[in-house]
């Protein structure tokens, strides 16, 4: 595949390393070869034998990727390229305008020029490049103002190769008053620069009393089985084909209209029995989902399905195909499914998971209410000038309205 991954922040490092942990780990069990695993995360350095992994790490403050780093021979089995880890001492405050403008920071812009100069060199140790995948949240201030710029810079850079972000969208309550702000005004800058959003949602809507590194760890290990289910290479062995290129897939699937590059994805790796087992326990965690989205089974609409197999294709004698898939779907919806396109790929290996990344209305859900939320405090001021300390102005905010509104009328 030969991508570059972006880490961006705490929540982005955090999830990495979950991600990396299961390149380490079930890359192989899903039937790949270490020099697989070679043509699309990882590189061996041939002058020493070391192998690193194909990742940009970025934050504003160093605490948590040293803290991550200083675990790391435990966890993971490759390293991170050192020049490739770009941090400052000044955290991002939550706040989106102090992580795109940097404002009256004194090392102005050096984070982008940094994590630029890096990219390039990243992108030219490969033999080809795809293209890359961030990891951010949304209302950090670094994973949402560092991240809006950086997709600006990479998308004037790297024009034609695809840029898929996985952004992790806040706990309903519990956070900070400006992360409605903050998703708003990234989400609006990275669905216009990207190719494809998967938003990842909190499970739960409000967020634990204290949500805590370690409490996060077993979100993060679903949300990287989710990453890992939408990205890993799939194997066909019949054909002798190495698909080593997801991110494109991901691409080409989704970004076919600018009002459906939202995507949402879950995915399950638990043991089934069978195929059918594996997408009854995926539209059961659709519907706890959906629940906390506020979208009942009765108004939720799915536009476009991509179904992911890995393992034993023939689990039980009964193969995954469309048509299987389909019929599970419209017992499920009854009346209400339309018609809607499925793509189906599937990997033969000794380690089964089925993931599903699809378009459906809870994205637009979501979006009518950070604009909403944003709106009402907008409309009376509130905490504007927190964003204008960081030379963010009025403008942003309009031009931020202005994109999520025309996007939400196409929806
Ligand atoms: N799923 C998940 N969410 C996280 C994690 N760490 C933080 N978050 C969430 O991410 C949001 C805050 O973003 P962070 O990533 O901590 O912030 P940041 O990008 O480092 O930005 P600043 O610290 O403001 O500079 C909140 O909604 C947190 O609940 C994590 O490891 N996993
Ligand atoms: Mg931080």
């Amino acid at each position: 595949m030969s991508c570059v991954i972006l880490q961006i922040g705490q929540c982005g490092n955090q999830v990495g390393q979950q991600f990396w942990s299961l390149v380490d780990n079930s890359l192989i069990r899903h039937g790949y070869s270490t020099d697989d695993a070679d043509n699309c995360f990882t590189l061996t350095n041939p002058s020493n034998n070391q192998r690193y992994y194909r990742s940009i790490n970025i934050d504003t403050e160093n605490k948590v990727i040293n803290s991550l780093f200083a675990n790391n021979n435990k966890f993971l089995k490759f390293n991170f390229r050192p020049c490739n880890v770009i941090t400052e001492k000044c955290g991002r405050g939550n706040n989106w305008a102090m992580g795109y403008y940097q404002g009256r920071l004194s090392h102005r812009d050096d984070i982008f020029e940094r994590t630029m100069q890096e990219m390039r060199k990243e992108v030219e140790r490969g033999e080809t490049f795809k293209g890359c995948a961030i990891f951010h949240s949304v209302s950090g201030g670094t994973g949402s103002g560092v991240s809006s710029r950086l997709v600006e810079l990479i998308r004037d850079e790297y024009a034609k190769e695809c840029l898929i972000s996985f952004a992790v969208t806040p706990f309903e309550n519990g956070d900070t008053p400006l992360q409605d702000y903050n998703s708003l005004l990234a989400l609006s800058k990275i669905h216009f620069h990207s190719d494809a959003v998967v938003l990842i949602s909190m499970i739960s809507n409000n967020k634990p009393a204290s949500a805590t590194t370690s409490t996060f760890n077993d979100l993060n290990k679903m949300i990287a089985e989710c990453i890992a289910g939408l990205t890993f290479p799939i194997n066909d062995y019949e054909n002798n084909y190495l698909n080593e290129i997801m991110l494109e897939k991901i691409a080409k699937t989704f970004n076919t209209d600018y009002a459906n590059k939202f995507v949402s994805c879950n995915s399950t790796s638990q043991q089934f029995k069978n195929w059918g087992d594996g997408v009854e326990t995926l539209l059961n965690q659709l519907e706890t989902f959906n629940k906390n989205e506020n979208a009942t089974q009765e108004n939720f609409k799915l536009k476009q399905l991509l179904m992911i197999g890995r393992g034993n294709l023939q689990l039980n004698k009964e193969p995954l195909t469309k048509s299987f898939i389909n019929k599970i779907l419209t017992n499920y919806f009854q009346s209400r499914r339309s018609t809607m396109p499925i793509s189906l790929l599937q990997s033969e290996g000794s380690s089964t998971s089925l993931t599903m990344a699809f378009q459906s209305n809870i994205s637009k859900i979501y979006l009518e209410k950070i604009f909403k939320n944003s709106l009402e405090k907008f409309a009376v001021g509130a905490y504007v000038h927190w964003y204008e300390r960081y030379e963010a102005t009025v403008e942003d905010f309009h031009s931020a309205f202005k994109y999520i509104q025309n996007l939400l009328s196409y929806m």
